[in-house]
């Protein structure tokens, strides 16, 4: 008996033993002090070298097992194939190497737009490829997979002319999986198959992530659906996408074959196989996309997809419908800020649905020439003509964004590329798009904060689009002066003694709200222009005057 019991003991130990996760620590070869805070016991942890003359990331990474976790420093990788994860797995980067958790990872505002995104890492970890036109995407959760997760990678100028048509791919029954805080940018894609997208989603969340400036080019007489996102659901999904928190800009989706039916959802393109597998798009912005035929920003197709509290701004069409297309069968549209799309020869077109959509409800905002049928909202705020379509954004009628950009569709030249970049459509105080929306329509799908992490409800009722804006300074509790540790410093505001997530809004004298950031370290330093801030975090607020 005691015997069975020992062997049994062993048995079990050996169990434990087998399924212990391992913990790689990636680094550039070159950077020998990243990671030298790490014990590596060569058992369970380990320091791993990549050397771009002899090895590829995909090589590295595609040996390690199930459930083991890695850790990419900074640095520019290369791949030689498809990274596939597998379940369980969890790949995060942007260190700088000198983490023992998460949570360290700094982040900076890297593209100049007055806010702390959450892809922001400093340290940048980058994905590239090692051929120039390979014929491979870069990262994979392939079919049978749950629950792996990559979290922090920017994916960067990896170009495709194959039947392989995405940059990165969840398939259908990768269950649980999640694809955040991360970046893919400068991809291209082409082929004469149907194309998907740089990020096909069958499944999965793709959470708080950035799409930039990909394409999506079909060279063949079949469609191309979603130049940044395609998010589709079909009969063997074990669960529909969803899309949250993420900023979608600079994307196009073209097909050369001469065909202008063909190239759908510039920005992004939805389409949910049924009610059980819905795909959702929430609190994401979608702008300066472009796609040939309809949809420069947002094409949805068939029914049951779910868009709430999204942003779609100067997105253009070649053809018809520059902003969003609710194709037969619709879905819901709800919480939308739709505004300044363009279609044809500058021909403002916001929204198009169908007579036969007959479920869309609450409101959108917005100017369209096109079709309005089936917008039942009795909040709709504007409507065909009587909008507001200045271009930038500053009529009565029109949403008042913090800073959008002027021109609509792709960024043509260095000009237009910066205000992409640079460009924040984040509501101001006098936006009529505050405290607009249905509450009920986060509540049900358990939305409790905006793109930027910050409550989606204030002042008792949700605005309309991706961002919340803040609790005004008029409006607030009552602040207690100087009692923030700031101070000006060579054009920046420096902001010591911050709790890790601390929410902080920069606001000018007239009470406006500049920008809010999401502390990452305990000092954020905010460049600034010559002038006189109210620097808020929580109920306290300090002036800072920049010289
Ligand atoms: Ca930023
Ligand atoms: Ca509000």
């Amino acid at each position: 008996m005691k015997k069975t019991i020992l062997l049994s003991l062993f048995f079990l130990l050996s169990v434990c033993a087998q399924v212990q996760a391992k913990s790689y620590y990636i680094r550039i070869s070159t950077n020998t002090s990243d990671w030298s805070n790490i014990t590596a016991d060569n058992v369970n942890s380990f320091i791993v070298d990549y050397d771009a003359a002899t090895g590829s990331l995909s090589t590295i990474i595609n040996a390690y097992l199930a459930s083991d976790s890695v850790w990419i420093a900074k640095g520019t990788y290369k791949i030689s194939g498809t990274i596939a994860l597998k379940s369980g797995m969890i790949i995060r980067g942007s260190f700088a190497g000198t983490e023992s958790v998460i949570s360290a990872r700094l982040k900076s505002d890297l593209d100049a737009n007055g806010l702390i995104e959450p892809w922001e890492f400093t340290n940048t970890t980058e994905i590239t490829s090692e051929n120039s036109t390979p014929t491979f995407g870069a990262m994979n959760f392939p079919a049978a997979v749950t629950y792996a997760l990559v979290d922090g990678i920017t994916i960067k100028g990896v170009n495709i002319t194959s039947t392989n048509s995405q940059i990165v791919k969840i398939f259908d029954t990768a269950t649980g999986s999640i694809f955040k805080n991360s970046v893919v940018k400068d991809c291209n894609i082409s082929g004469t198959i149907a194309l998907n997208g740089a990020v096909y989603a069958n499944n999965g969340t793709i959470q708080n992530c950035l799409i930039q400036s990909n394409s999506s080019t079909g060279t063949g007489t079949t469609a191309t659906f979603g130049g940044g996102i395609n998010a589709t659901s079909v009969a063997t999904s074990t669960a529909a996408p969803k899309v949250i928190g993420c900023v979608i800009r600079g994307n196009k989706t073209t097909n050369t074959a001469g065909t202008t039916n063909k190239s759908k959802g510039g920005g992004i393109f939805v389409q949910s196989i049924s009610a059980a597998l819905s795909c959702k798009v929430i609190n994401c912005v979608i702008y300066n996309n472009e796609a040939m035929t309809q949809g420069g920003g947002l094409y949805v197709n068939e029914a049951y997809g779910e868009v709430v509290n999204c942003t779609v701004a100067k997105n253009y069409s070649v053809s018809t419908n520059g902003g969003i297309y609710l194709n037969t069968g619709g879905g819901l549209l709800n919480n939308i800020i739709s505004w300044g799309n363009i279609s044809g020869t500058n021909v403002a077109n916001d929204i198009h649905t169908q007579t036969s959509n007959s479920n869309q409800n609450n409101l959108a905002y917005g100017v369209s020439s096109g079709t309005w049928g089936g917008l039942t909202s009795t909040k709709l705020l504007t409507s065909g003509a009587t909008a507001d379509n200045s271009t930038d954004g500053t009529g009565t009628l029109a949403p008042k964004f913090l800073n959008p950009t002027i021109a609509a569709g792709v960024p043509t030249d260095g000009t237009t590329t910066t205000a992409m970049t640079t460009a924040n459509f984040q509501l101001t105080s006098s936006s009529p798009c505050i405290n607009y929306a249905d509450n009920a329509k986060l509540t049900a799908l358990n939305i409790t904060i905006d793109l930027l992490g910050n409550p989606r409800v204030v002042q008792t009722t949700a605005d309309l689009g991706a961002y919340e804006l803040p609790e005004s300074l008029t409006t607030s509790i009552s602040e207690s002066m100087f009692s923030i540790n700031c101070f000006a410093k060579n054009n920046e505001i420096i902001i010591n003694g911050l709790t890790l997530g601390e929410n902080v809004m920069i606001y000018g004298v007239a009470g406006n709200l500049i920008s809010s950031h999401k502390a990452a370290s305990p000092t954020l330093s905010i460049a600034s222009t010559r002038g006189v801030y109210l620097v808020r975090v929580a109920n306290k607020v300090s002036k800072v005057i920049v010289q």
